[in-house]
């Protein structure tokens, strides 16, 4: 009876602090009407019963692809923007030169004009919703305030949403504040604005992903990481994946790949069948929160509980796990369809395209059917690789953590860094070359710190002194490592076959934090030699094992020159241990 009582006084006390919010910004954005989520399947349901109504959401084929929808996004509306986006930070070296900065009164000004009157004739939709899971110490939790039922609908797969969420608001106290409205998805009327000081976010003018479900990238990733300095954690964007050896001892790997660069698949990752024995259990594909543990440990939780991944690519070979896990209870976004209203993507070996992703009879010459950036939305229990450890209130212990990139040339297969603080420097060099989940032009190589650049809601500078002070409290830091799946010869063919023969290259991995691999050394860390990777089975020639082994000097003095560049804007906040590290580097490269 007590507890009731209490949780009544709590949720009076709650409704009071999201009642005002809400009521504020009634007045503002003057909706016809106001819906507070609940969660669960009745409210999905009706969520999507309107959308098929209105037509924004069609229904796919129910005999293969049994309750799967097809949302078109407008075109110009693909893809997060990053030079849209904006830390709104009092001092402006505190959002730094990685940031986008507006000062936080302009940007407020700014944003209320956009807002005023912007849900007229629209409903309100207010989502509490936790990220990690419910009862996890870990997790926290925001409310977003939303004009646009196909957000509802993904932030019902993608978070825990609803009551119970609003419950623990309720006890906390505490809530990240979200508002967002699709606008008139007018590319000019379009901003994405952080304000981790007031743990608040703004976002008008665009309906997709990373710009408009605000529990992933402004939350998880932006807001969070300021949280996380503050706390004492890391917010990362990092898959996390569990590995059983045919032994059965399971280690968990937590990865930092920038946007479409394989984390989902890595996540599901299929083994190849001369590995027999090994299983592959997915925690999170694509964000990580990492908690030094009593233990000396780092710990993880995965703050979603959906993914929102790539689809063109998908098929049985590349991730048989994706494409079980996307034929039901399926949100599509921007793909193709086939005669028979079937879902289409580049990639797929059957079936034909014959309605594009903007609705046009298909024709080559328009570009691709599904669009490069198209996405699923599906809930992670739908994987078969689901990791149940994926609810443990206090997360995974990480053995080794990865970073990792997209590049023709430089970087090996995998190096190992010598320790915590050169793994900062492995992480803070990290480059890619761009793709298709942002704005711009794709295949340009960028400086894509811990895949963070888009993601980090400070100063980078600040935040690899973060890094640097996490790693010296734990105990038993996990290994770093540094992988390139994507390295090429001189005709441009990639060297590795990649997908589920990458578990070779973490076997090496496991098997070092275990004290069990060799490992050469080499100027920018230790490298296996080719006897120390498991490559029964595989049709790589020794020719090709050896160049994606190879650290090519003159290549790497140029690379760290480049680092070396790069990290000078950041000026007196740089950490002295990065330049040391890097020092060092160069001087055992030898000139
Ligand atoms: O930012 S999104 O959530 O739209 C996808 C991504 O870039 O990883
Ligand atoms: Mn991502």
């Amino acid at each position: 009876m007590a507890t009731a009582a209490q949780a009544m006084t709590a949720l009076d006390r709650l409704s009071r602090a999201v009642s005002a919010w809400v009521d504020e910004v009634r007045q503002l954005t003057q909706p016809d009407r106001i819906h507070w989520c609940e969660g669960g399947e009745a409210e999905a349901s009706d969520l999507t019963a309107q959308l098929l109504r209105s037509g924004e959401l069609q229904t796919l084929d129910a005999t293969h692809f049994p309750g799967c929808h097809l949302a078109r996004s407008a075109p110009n509306d693909v893809a997060r923007v990053e030079h849209l986006t904006y830390i709104c930070t009092r001092s402006r070296d505190d959002a730094g030169p990685n940031n986008h900065w507006m000062e936080p009164a302009a940007a407020h000004a700014k944003m209320r004009e956009l807002f005023r009157g912007c849900m007229r004739g629209r409903t309100l939709y207010v989502i509490p919703y936790c990220m990690g899971p419910i009862d996890s110490p870990l997790s926290r939790c925001g409310v977003e305030i939303t004009d646009s039922p196909y957000v509802v609908l993904n932030m019902l797969i993608m978070t825990r949403a609803g009551r119970p969420a609003l419950a623990r608001i309720a006890r906390e106290g505490a809530f990240v504040r979200g508002l967002h409205s699709v606008g008139e998805l007018d590319p000019e009327r379009r901003f994405i604005m952080h304000f981790p000081e007031e743990l608040s976010i703004e976002s008008f003018g665009s309906g997709y992903g990373g710009n408009a479900l605000l529990g992933k990238k402004c939350h998880a990733l932006r807001i969070a990481s300021w949280q996380a300095r503050t706390e004492g954690w890391l917010a990362e964007h990092m898959l996390i994946v569990g590995l059983q050896n045919p032994q059965g001892e399971t280690h968990y790997v937590a990865c930092a790949f920038p946007s479409a660069c394989g984390k989902t698949n890595l996540a599901m990752l299929i083994p190849p069948q001369s590995m027999p024995g090994w299983r592959v259990f997915t925690v999170g594909d694509d964000i990580a929160w990492l908690h030094p543990g009593s233990d000396g440990r780092l710990w993880a939780i995965n703050p979603e509980s959906g993914y929102f991944g790539v689809v063109p690519g998908t098929n049985p070979q590349t991730n048989r796990n994706a494409y079980e896990m996307i034929r039901r209870d399926t949100l599509f976004t921007n793909v193709a369809l086939t005669a028979d209203n079937q879902p289409w993507w580049e990639g797929l070996t059957d079936g034909k395209p014959v309605i594009d992703w903007q609705g046009r009879p298909y024709d080559p010459a328009n570009g691709p059917a599904a669009h490069p950036n198209s996405r699923f939305t599906v809930s992670a229990r739908r994987n078969p690789a689901w990791s149940p450890h994926s609810e443990d209130a206090r997360g995974v212990p990480i053995s080794a953590l990865v970073f990792g990139g997209r590049r023709r040339e430089v970087a090996p297969l995998v190096y190992e860094a010598r320790n915590w603080q050169h793994g900062v420097l492995v992480g803070a060099s990290m480059a890619s070359e761009t793709t298709a989940a942002a704005t711009g032009k794709v295949g340009v190589t960028r400086r894509d710190p811990m895949a963070m650049q888009p993601f980090c809601g400070y100063n980078f500078a600040d935040y690899w002194q973060h890094w640097l002070k996490v790693g010296a409290q734990l105990q038993h830091p996990p290994g770093i490592y540094n992988v390139n799946w994507f390295r090429r010869d001189a005709q441009g063919k990639f060297l590795w076959p990649g997908y589920g023969e990458n578990l070779r290259v973490l076997e090496w991995m496991l098997d070092r934090c275990a004290g069990r691999a060799g490992a050469v050394e080499s100027a920018i860390g230790w490298l296996p030699r080719a006897q120390d990777l498991d490559m029964s089975g595989l049709d790589v020639s020794a020719g090709s094992l050896q160049a994606l082994l190879s650290v090519d000097p003159a290549l790497w003095r140029k690379e760290v020159t480049e680092v070396r560049q790069y990290l000078s804007q950041y000026g007196a906040r740089l950490p002295a241990a990065l330049n040391a590290e890097l020092d060092a580097v160069e001087k055992r490269l030898g000139v």
